[in-house]
């Protein structure tokens, strides 16, 4: 018996084996160590059968063997305690609405997964398919199989002169033309093959950092462009969620504060329900110097980037995708009872978003884009940081206008507003007065 007990000791906890020298030697508590199974085993009881185990071999031989049983005992119900724990938190849970989201405590994707890619990306057997490619605020359609590809993603970063503000224009540096860039859609475990082309006249590299990408830089080094330049690298996607790319080339953040930044959701292995709309939001702000006078003593109406406004964090212009006007012109579009989903980026380059939809709440938030959690429900609104993003889901139960800001509100008179029409007979149940509707004057917030 004594040749058992001192087998666990030495092989099953270093922290028995200090606690069993130190109550021999009559010292106090042991410092807590060992594996987290035997943290089970912490505390003064434990000491105290470790300690009387030590007494009364020099007295009794009887009386240590029953001792001895007594720690056994113990050890098997607190391992059999240690295992229902354990068992506990792997379990699912269930939300009111009757979905169920499996939490697990361990990584979701194991270590063996992400060591098993042995075979370089260069050689890897996969079937070929193009990224569907969309413009802001458009979503691809979700895609339905269920086995990695190599998906072919072609970006081309150019210059543009547009509107920005309804008063002045800027020139934008872009990925495929649009600010934000363009949406990319793929699937955890597709390789991602790259294809950069700077097609920038202004001599200016660019390349992609893409939070997705994991490896120095997020494939920064791999994808440096010079004007005319084409390069292509490959990356394996080996976590879900949606994530920003951006231009890193420095000084990165006047890349970003000009326009260069996007999307990439990555699905996880089962896409998160399927809903009526899906919508594509980015917010980011401009910093421009004030407009300088052209040859005849006219204001110019096209402004030009401010390096101390940006180094002072003063944003001059905060806007969703890319302009004033982009979502108040053409605003978002869904019809009474459908659910909306909106995967919204924050560009930055400094100011963290207080994303709001203004008369609604998000049923769902998937806060931080974390697609494995269960989401939190009826949030009024997100904190999204600069290289952060999120996707919330939003049920629209009354028709209207519904106006979308970043709730630090004096931001709406730099730009940032965006409307949701949601079509539909009116709801008198959940929204009535006697008296007509009247927007108060002015009203930058209710059109
Ligand atoms: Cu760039």
């Amino acid at each position: 018996m004594d040749a058992i007990i001192k087998s666990i000791y030495r092989a099953k906890s270093r922290y028995v084996a200090v606690t069993s020298i130190r109550a021999s030697r009559g010292l106090a508590s042991p410092r807590l160590c060992g594996p987290p199974l035997f943290y089970f085993l912490r505390g003064p009881h434990l000491a105290r059968q470790i300690s009387t185990a030590s007494k009364e071999e020099s007295s009794s031989g009887r009386k240590h063997v029953t001792t001895q049983y007594k720690y056994l005992l113990t050890l098997s119900t607190s391992a059999a305690l240690s295992w229902l724990f354990y068992a506990q938190q792997q379990g699912t849970v269930q939300l009111d609405s009757g979905e169920k989201f499996v939490q697990k405590k361990e990584a979701p994707v194991s270590s063996k997964k992400m060591t098993e890619a042995a075979e370089s990306l260069d050689t890897v057997n996969l079937p070929t398919e193009k990224a569907v490619l969309t413009t802001a605020p458009n979503i691809p359609p979700p895609i339905t199989r269920d086995y990695p590809v190599l998906l072919d993603v072609d970006l081309a970063t150019v210059t543009k002169l547009e509107q920005l503000t309804n008063q002045y224009k800027y020139e934008k540096w872009t990925y495929n033309n649009s600010v934000p860039g363009p949406f990319i859609r793929a699937r955890v475990g597709d390789v991602v093959n790259l294809k950069i082309t700077n097609h920038d006249e202004s001599g200016m590299p660019h390349n992609i950092d893409c939070h997705a990408f994991f490896g120095p830089g997020g494939g920064a080094p791999l994808t440096t462009v010079n004007e005319g330049e084409t390069k292509t690298a490959r990356f394996k996607l080996q976590r879900p969620g949606l994530f920003n790319y951006h231009c890193s080339v420095g000084p990165v953040g006047v890349h970003i504060a000009n326009g260069m930044y996007g999307l990439i959701y990555v699905q996880p292995e089962q896409d998160l329900p399927t809903v009526d709309k899906e919508y594509y939001v980015m917010q980011s702000e401009f910093y421009h110097e004030p407009p300088e006078r052209d040859d005849n003593g006219q204001l110019s109406s096209t402004v030009e980037f401010s390096w101390p406004h940006a180094l002072r964090e003063a944003a001059d212009v905060v806007v969703f995708n890319g302009s004033e006007a982009a979502l108040t012109e053409k605003p978002l579009k869904a019809r009474l009872d459908d659910t909306v989903r909106i995967y919204f980026g924050n560009g930055g380059p400094n100011l963290t978003s207080s994303f709001h939809v203004i008369g609604s709440c998000f049923d769902h938030v998937y806060r931080d884009a974390d697609v494995l959690s269960p989401p939190g429900q009826c949030v009024q609104t997100v904190s999204v940081p600069p290289g952060g993003s999120t996707i919330v889901d939003m049920k629209m139960v009354v028709p209207g206008t519904y106006t979308i800001v970043d709730h630090a509100i004096f931001r709406l008179e730099k730009g940032a507003k965006a409307f949701l029409n949601v079509s539909g007979e009116p709801r008198p149940q959940f929204y009535h007065s006697k008296q007509p509707a009247q927007p108060c004057e002015g009203c930058k917030l209710h059109p």
